[in-house]
């Protein structure tokens, strides 16, 4: 008698005819051999084995750099269950459309069946996909994405208790190219991409839409969300979620080198892009990371904004995308300041300055998460750490102050929904249009968002003591367009703000929008920042905040009758706030 994996496998080899099957065990021989095989075809380039041993650069097709929103699919049986911010399909439909790609795929190629972990293996909160895929950069992947192979073969047994996966390559063409999910049977499809959220079935298909989706119906949350620890000098830690939008610093945010670690405040990492939380028995969140490595943007990284992953990326890592030096070694724009001779682009050409970026602004690394030295000795804990706050945070060059915190759940809850950023290079489409982000989950919420705005208010109810919620704007500018705030390490002054209103010794002023810190309960010692930044800073703008919220009440309108009367309500308020403050609150 088959299992049920081994049923569905023989399925999928029936449709997509390949012309061998490899069950992939996640060991180094595997790696080493499929690593090989890669670099005989020309899948990896082998960088430098002296000052990158085991690392690798895969350059991706040209028009395959990014995740593409339009091709993704939501296919519930009730479109209303989609709602308007996602693309929806029939299931049934879907399938018939889908089903020609994947008919013969394969032929002539492998087909590699990976059973992976999302979470640790000992979690009772983790669970078990299985992607088949006819990508071997994707094996390599998702063996440093999760815990792949025998592990969690191990755990599933002869159990049905998985989330199939199917993803090919296809012939790479945005046209036959389809990213689809059916939530209902919690099965994913992908077909036509090679790319890290395409094609990385653990991560966003996974671990947030089908995850969403199975949060709701079990009373839990699956968000896109980086969990740190700050430790104060006490040694006490103390946890909190963040959510941005891609490609808007959680990674750094979540590995930073604290500026007042000499003051005793450190970051410990638990992940950097994707929290499953559960209610304990005690009332309190619990948060486990799916995750076993990071796919961070690779622009911008260096030794000042993420010296930890500088340090990580230097030994079994996997590069996508990313210029290539004379002494093979991955460089991109914004490691240092020129860029050297001789670069190779991430094309493969040799590059020319001053004409496109060598790296493609989307560039990646994968690295297992444990190879950065900020990694917290709980990160792999069965239980979860506890979580103390929520913060939510977007790309805003006017309007959201550095920090603000919420009057209430409710409030937060609000404060989430229509939380909005300029968009960045992660997905396809605009570069720097503003555009409402949910929780940072437009992307990847797998169900109608109005419904996840109640399943956030109902989690509320449920917990004894919520999560105080935050929100950031690192991304403030000046009247010279100049960011106002350093960021980076120096984040964690915001930080240990909110770490005080936890403790109840911060002040704040309240305002509108809820209360921001007083100019004196910042930590500013040692940071060169002018009274009158610091005031533009921390600046309630009321004119901006009612255009804001206008814009909020065209969003909500997309929403109709399904949106929580709670939202409503609070929408109200803060217009009643706003009008009833004349005078702008500095
Ligand atoms: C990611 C993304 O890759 O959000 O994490 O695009
Ligand atoms: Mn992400």
């Amino acid at each position: 008698m088959s299992t049920p994996l081994e049923s569905w496998v023989e399925e999928s080899a029936r449709l997509t005819k390949p012309s061998r099957i490899v069950w992939c065990d996640g060991s180094q021989a595997e790696i080493d051999r499929l690593a090989a095989e890669m670099v005989r075809d020309g899948t990896f380039d082998q960088l430098n084995p002296k000052s990158f041993p085991n690392c690798y650069l895969h350059r991706s097709s040209p028009n395959d750099v990014a995740r593409t929103e339009g091709l993704t699919f939501i296919c519930s049986r009730k479109k209303e269950d989609v709602g308007p911010t996602n693309n929806w399909m029939a299931p049934a439909e879907a399938k018939d459309k889908v089903r020609p790609l994947f008919d013969g795929c394969m032929a002539s190629r492998t087909m590699y069946v990976v059973p992976y972990i999302m979470g640790p293996a000992e979690s009772p909160y983790s669970k078990i996909g299985v992607e088949i895929t006819d990508s071997a950069y994707v094996v390599a992947n998702m063996r440093l994405m999760s815990r792949m192979g025998k592990v969690a073969l191990d755990r599933l047994g002869a159990s049905s208790d998985f989330v199939p996966g199917l993803h090919s390559v296809g012939d790479l063409n945005p046209e036959r190219r389809f990213i689809l999910h059916f939530p209902e049977e919690k099965l994913i499809w992908s077909v036509g991409s090679g790319y890290g959220g395409n094609a990385l079935l653990g991560k966003k298909c996974f671990a947030l839409r089908i995850a969403s989706w199975m949060a709701r119906e079990q009373m839990w949350m699956a968000e896109h969300m980086l969990v740190l620890g700050l430790e104060d000098p006490s040694g006490k830690v103390t946890y909190m979620a963040a959510a941005f939008p891609s490609a808007c610093g959680k990674t750094n945010l979540a590995m930073m080198v604290s500026a007042l670690e000499s003051e005793g405040y450190r970051v410990w990492t638990i992940g950097d892009d994707i929290a499953w939380m559960h209610i304990a028995k005690d009332g309190t969140l619990r948060a486990i990371n799916p995750e076993a490595g990071f796919f961070g943007v690779a622009p911008g990284t260096n030794a000042k904004t993420n010296p930890n992953v500088m340090n990580a990326i230097h030994h079994d890592t996997i590069f996508t995308n990313v210029a290539m030096t004379e002494s093979r070694e991955p460089w991109w724009e914004g490691m240092n300041a020129e860029a050297p001779g001789n670069l190779i682009d991430w094309h493969g050409n040799r590059y020319s300055p001053g004409k496109a970026t060598a790296a493609h602004p989307n560039s990646r690394y994968t690295v297992r998460a444990s190879q950065s030295p900020s990694i917290s000795s709980h990160w792999e804990d069965a239980a979860g750490v506890p979580i103390s706050a929520f913060i939510f945070g977007g790309r805003r060059a006017r309007v959201a102050p550095l920090v603000y915190e919420s009057f209430d759940w409710q409030h937060g809850v609000f404060v989430g929904a229509t939380m909005a950023s300029e968009t960045t290079a992660a997905a396809t489409g605009a570069v720097g249009v503003t555009r409402r982000d949910p929780m940072a989950m437009l992307p990847f919420c797998g169900y109608n968002m109005a419904d996840y705005f109640a399943h956030w208010l109902e989690m509320g109810r449920k917990l004894k003591n919520p999560p105080k919620i935050f929100h950031v704007n690192w991304f403030r500018r000046g009247p010279d367009n100049k960011f106002l705030w350093p960021g980076y390490g120096e984040n964690v002054r915001v930080l240990k703000w909110m770490l005080d209103r936890i403790e109840h010794r911060a002040d704040a002023t309240e305002t509108p929008i809820g209360f921001v810190p007083t100019a004196n309960s910042l930590t500013l010692d040692g940071l060169s920042i002018s009274r009158t930044m610091l005031d533009e800073l921390l600046h309630v703008d009321v004119n901006d905040w009612v255009e804001e919220d206008q814009a909020v009440g065209k969003f909500f309108e997309k929403f109709g009758s399904r949106l929580p009367a709670a939202l409503r309500e609070e929408h109200k308020a803060l217009g009643e706030r706003l009008s009833g403050s004349s005078v702008a609150t500095r």
